[in-house]
């Protein structure tokens, strides 16, 4: 056995405590048997694997063409874990593949507490691990190494296992780069241009805009006070008098200098287009292929081929129906292989918004419809709208006309997955109020927007939405479960009236009828103040309604008040963009920003956008404009939260398929993915051992295990695409 430390291959080091506090219990160790002397016991394997320890370490041979990480395992139970217990885990291991080393619960539903993916090298290392445990929950718990997944077969080795309970707290201290915070990804030359200094003085300072060495501006800065949603103090910069273009712009000032941006009319058209390409590789049910995606070619997932057991013929829950459903295609939300009604009602209304609404400019996106006079854009969004038509509920069956809520994976697979390779059973959820109204409200859109390309398509989703919006008024109160989450998300919602506003002012935008009409008027959400800290999602979709009656003709009574809300609403978000010194237009009761924040900012956006097109005046362009700022690096984190956009960008989301860090062979997301963005309540443990007591801002890591502020999603990503649309139209500001 081995007693040295050998040479770390990953070392997260917790910097040296001075002194161990003295509230701190003594360090102990919970490890039995951690060096594997003579024996195995009290370790298991994964059977048949068989644990051999004739090499001086515990070895096991583990077989090529798993599916999970966990199906090829080492592991001991029956450790005591406490929460809120600060833990060093360290450990050597050999192989040619990835090791998952986990603490979690021991038995179902095995949530893990703490997890990291060591990268091992033939000749071993040690590695070591500090973390804070969460909530443990029932039943004892265990440290266990999962080895399975890899393609081909591997030998991977352990030794000198130890879980340390006690040890002093690793604090986090994110590398945020020089104080000058900029828009990395670039500025228009005719825009808003600004930037934020992170300083302790309170005095102006002098900045100055080089390019290369030369300076082509400058002037002072202007103190700003501590900014709340970062707890920095801060100055702000104003450069917008500068309207030269071209490439490597820095920003000085307070002796440090920014990273180096662009200013060029033309920096938005790729984003847009990237934005929306993001679309396509998260299409489930059709092989992406390598001529159109480079680097993201796979066969297709959920097709009835094994070990998929497919989307092709669906059973129900137990109990929930005795049907099956083809469901095949749609998009997967996020970075799991889910399929939700709600959400992917969200993303389809917001992408057909931006079509509509003029947002967009027609744009090839290199998929496989590309050329067939239907503009790109509603040909990807087609792809969803069809899986969403698929989940309703047919003709003679009871509850038909309702909408299934979602559809996914029997049990949580874990990450690294190819969808084509997830094994699991694939179920349908029971209907739910809001799925139906999801439906009902975009196939109302589309029935609008498809007419001109396809006839025969616009005609069956006016139908399915009429059926819909009926059955969802035959049962109103339908609601999805929210404790409905294994194997996937909830998505549930306990208020659907902002669905039925919703729903009736798509199906009255489309169809002028006055029963619709009627809905509209009477709904409580129509006279109500919509525009709150986040203006819509995928659970609150009433400003969804409120724009689209704003701005889509129509003979409705009373619309000049629509038209004026939609404006205040912009106001609002204006005002507090305007007060913030990053320009974010987002502030949230209590400073506590919500799960996917980054598109609650760019929502507001979204909304101040609108009324540009409502009212032309050049205010809410650059307001929209100077937005984007933020996403882009602009922010506490010095980070662009859009991947390949920016020097220093997200790139780590959580993703079973793009999960480069913890799986060499795969990719990371493809560039123009939106990371989901800070979030103060911390929702994973991961985060949680990182991030504990973050201001706002802060909550949120670069690491394919954080899924409460680091996951992709179609959502998200679709209020990206608006903005970055938005901004790409206005011919360099
Ligand atoms: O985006 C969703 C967020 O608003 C919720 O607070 C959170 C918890 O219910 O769920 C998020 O959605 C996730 C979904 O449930 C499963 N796929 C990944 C989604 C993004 O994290």
């Amino acid at each position: 056995m081995i007693r040295h430390l050998l040479l770390a291959a990953a070392l997260v080091v917790a910097p040296a405590s001075p002194s161990t506090p003295a509230f701190l219990a003594a360090e102990s160790e919970l490890v039995v048997n951690g060096a594997f002397d003579g024996t195995v016991a009290p370790w298991y394997s994964s059977p048949p694997n068989a644990i051999d320890l004739s090499s001086g370490h515990a070895c096991l041979a583990a077989p090529g063409g798993t599916a999970n990480r966990w199906d090829v395992s080492i592991g001991q139970s029956g450790l005591g874990l406490v929460e809120g217990t600060w833990y060093r885990l360290r450990f050597f291991a050999s192989g040619t593949y990835v090791a998952r080393a986990m603490v979690g619960q021991s038995a179902s539903p095995y949530t893990t507490y703490f997890e990291e993916n060591a990268l091992l090298t033939e000749g071993g290392g040690t590695f070591e691990y500090t973390f804070r445990a969460p909530r443990i929950l029932d039943g004892d718990s265990q440290v266990a190494f999962q080895v399975g997944g890899s393609p081909e077969p591997w030998r991977f080795c352990l030794d000198d296992v130890s879980l340390v309970a006690g040890v002093p707290p690793a604090p986090y201290a994110p590398d945020t780069g020089p104080p000058v915070r900029v828009n990395q990804a670039g500025y228009l030359p005719y825009g808003p241009k600004n930037a934020t200094l992170v300083t302790e003085s309170t005095t102006p300072a002098t900045w100055e805009l080089r390019r290369g060495r030369a300076i082509v501006a400058n002037g002072r800065t202007k103190p700003r006070g501590v900014d709340v949603s970062s707890g920095q103090n801060v100055h702000s910069i104003d450069f917008s008098r500068f309207q030269g273009r071209g490439t490597g712009f820095t920003l000085t000032a307070g002796g440090f200098t920014s990273r180096p941006f662009t200013i060029d009319p033309s920096a938005y058209d790729r984003l847009s287009t990237d934005a929306l390409k993001f679309y396509y590789t998260q299409r489930s049910g059709v092989e992406i292929r390598a001529d159109l995606r480079p680097g993201y070619a796979r066969p297709a997932g959920h097709v009835d081929v094994p070990p998929n057991q497919g989307d092709g013929n669906v059973p129900c829950q137990p109990g929930v129906c005795d049907y099956r459903l083809d469901v095949t295609g749609g998009w997967y939300d996020a970075g799991d292989h889910g399929k939700y009604v709600v959400n992917g009602g969200i993303s389809a209304w917001q992408l057909m918004n931006q079509y509509e609404t003029g947002a967009s400019r027609a744009r090839s996106l290199a998929i496989p419809e590309s050329g067939d006079g239907v503009p790109d854009l509603l040909d990807e969004v087609r792809w969803e709208l069809d899986f969403m038509l698929a989940m309703q509920v047919p003709a003679g069956q009871p509850l038909a006309g309702m909408v299934h809520h979602k559809i996914h994976d029997r049990n949580w697979t874990g990450l690294p997955l190819w969808p084509h390779l997830d094994p699991e059973l694939r179920e349908l959820h029971p209907v739910s109020t809001a799925a139906t109204l999801n439906l009902a409200a975009t196939a109302a859109q589309a029935a609008r927007l498809y007419g001109r390309f396809d006839r025969p398509f616009a005609a069956r989703s006016l139908a399915a939405a009429r059926t819909a919006f009926a059955a969802a008024v035959a049962n109103p109160d339908r609601l999805a479960s929210d404790q409905d989450g294994v194997g996937g998300g909830t998505y549930s919602d306990a208020q659907v009236g902002d669905e039925f506003y919703w729903a009736a002012a798509e199906l009255y935008l489309t169809t002028g009828e006055q029963q619709y009409a009627d809905r509209v008027l009477a709904s409580p959400y129509h006279t109500a103040d919509v525009f709150g800290p986040g203006a819509f999602d995928w659970g609150n979709t009433a400003a969804a309604a409120r724009l689209d009656l704003a701005q889509v003709p129509s003979r409705l009574p009373g619309r000049a008040r629509v038209v004026r809300s939609v404006v205040q609403g912009a106001d609002k978000y204006v005002a507090t963009q305007k007060a913030h010194p990053y320009a974010v237009p987002y502030a949230p009761p209590n400073n506590s920003w919500d799960w996917g924040s980054n598109s609650l900012v760019l929502n507001n956006l979204v909304v101040i956008g609108s009324a540009y097109h409502l009212t032309g005046r050049p205010a809410y362009r650059d307001a929209t404009i100077e937005g984007m700022d933020y996403i882009l690096g602009r922010n506490a984190l010095n980070i662009s939260y859009v991947t390949g956009y920016g020097q220093v960008n997200a790139h780590n989301q959580h993703s079973r398929w793009y999960a480069h860090s913890i799986e060499p062979t795969m990719p990371n997301p493809p560039v123009g993915t939106l990371a989901g963005g800070p979030n103060s309540s911390l929702q994973d443990p991961y985060a949680q051992s990182k991030l504990t007591g973050c201001v706002a801002q802060f909550c949120y890591i670069d690491h394919i295990q954080s899924w409460s502020t680091n996951e992709l999603t179609i959502n998200w990503n679709a209020s990206l695409s608006w903005v970055s649309a938005f901004v790409a139209a206005q011919n360099g500001g």
